[in-house]
């Protein structure tokens, strides 16, 4: 239950026959999505982890043997609600390179190093199950930054009977700091908190193994990045991407995700400028692809006619024809 995770398991595929046994199993917290990539050309295949409320983590394929999470201060220092990676070479260096896909920045939030967002994992009312409490910062009365819960008191009354005990009315709660609601009685009742510093989505480079962000372009951060395509969509043999997403289930004082109408990433080929990069930011009017609706999934299916097909929720799955350039 959120924010717990389960397991994750490397399923092995044994000629044919899927096993998975004590050594396949990994505790990654909350995973949304990973890639396999040889980040180091070292000839065998890594896997990088996407999660929310946490970390992109790395874990090394060590020989075959097992798969090792390493530790690395340029992806620890980057947490995010991360939904989705894809890896492609996008400056033909011969490392692959990554896109990871976070919140955005349409929101009110603005989490940082200094003014993260937090998660506190607490039984409120001592009923057996976590009411997940979600926090950020805002300027009190006296433009001082201040931690506050993120939800609005209805709909957290609704979660926890905790909270019409603590809070007669709105204006008593439209006041109240983290530290008002939680206090040391109750946080002793704490049983972790995670936290993120950004919400945006960007570029991970992978420079010969060394990492380094770069922010995606601002009109890619008008809503959540969910799933991705990277396929050299123009034939000049750049990687290009598709980006696609929203999101509809945020409680009412976030609102609905619903800006990306399918965005394509064209790959103008080397950085311009040393450790840029030069992606050109194409509208569904320029690109003839329009993805209305919360993205679930999307697949690439290559042929004679290529497809880009695309699930909805909630909604008929759309497919778009592309006409491969003959190299
Ligand atoms: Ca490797
Ligand atoms: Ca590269
Ligand atoms: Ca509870
Ligand atoms: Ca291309």
């Amino acid at each position: 239950m959120f924010p717990y995770a389960t397991h994750s398991w490397l399923i092995i595929n044994d000629k044919g026959k899927l096993t998975v046994n004590t050594s396949s199993k990994l505790d990654l917290s909350m995973v949304t999505d990973a890639v396999w990539t040889d980040y180091d050309n070292d000839g065998w295949p890594d896997l990088l982890v996407a999660r929310e409320w946490n970390s992109v983590v790395l874990l090394k394929n060590m020989n075959g043997k097992e798969l090792v999470p390493q530790l690395i201060p340029e992806l620890e220092n980057q947490r995010g609600i991360w939904y989705s990676i894809v890896a492609g070479d996008f400056n033909k260096d011969g490392y692959e390179d990554y896109i990871v896909g976070n919140l955005g920045e349409n929101n009110r939030f603005n989490a940082s190093d200094k003014y993260p967002m937090n998660l506190y994992a607490i039984d409120l009312d001592g009923d057996g199950t976590i009411d997940p409490l979600i926090t950020g910062y805002w300027n009190d009365q006296n433009g001082n930054m201040k931690e506050y819960p993120l939800n609005y008191l209805d709909e957290l009354v609704s979660q926890s009977s905790f909270f019409n005990k603590k809070f007669k009315d709105y204006a008593s709660f439209s006041v109240a700091t983290i530290n008002d609601l939680l206090d040391e009685n109750i946080l002793k009742k704490l049983q972790f908190k995670l936290d993120i510093n950004t919400t945006s989505s960007y570029i991970l480079w992978n420079e010969k193994g060394k990492f380094r962000w770069e922010k995606l372009p601002e009109s890619l951060q008008v809503s959540p990045i969910k799933k991705m395509i990277v396929h050299d969509f123009n034939g000049d043999g750049y990687p290009d991407v598709l980006v696609a997403g929203n999101d509809y289930t945020y409680d009412v004082s976030t609102g609905y995700y619903d800006a990306n109408k399918g965005i394509v990433l064209l790959n103008k080929g080397k950085n311009k400028k040393e450790g840029e990069s030069s992606f050109e930011v194409l509208s569904p009017a320029q690109s003839g692809i329009l993805l209305q609706g919360m993205v679930e999934s999307l697949l690439y299916f290559k042929g004679d006619t290529s497809l880009v097909v695309t699930g909805f929720n909630r909604a008929k799955v759309s497919v778009y024809g592309h006409a491969e350039k003959a190299k």
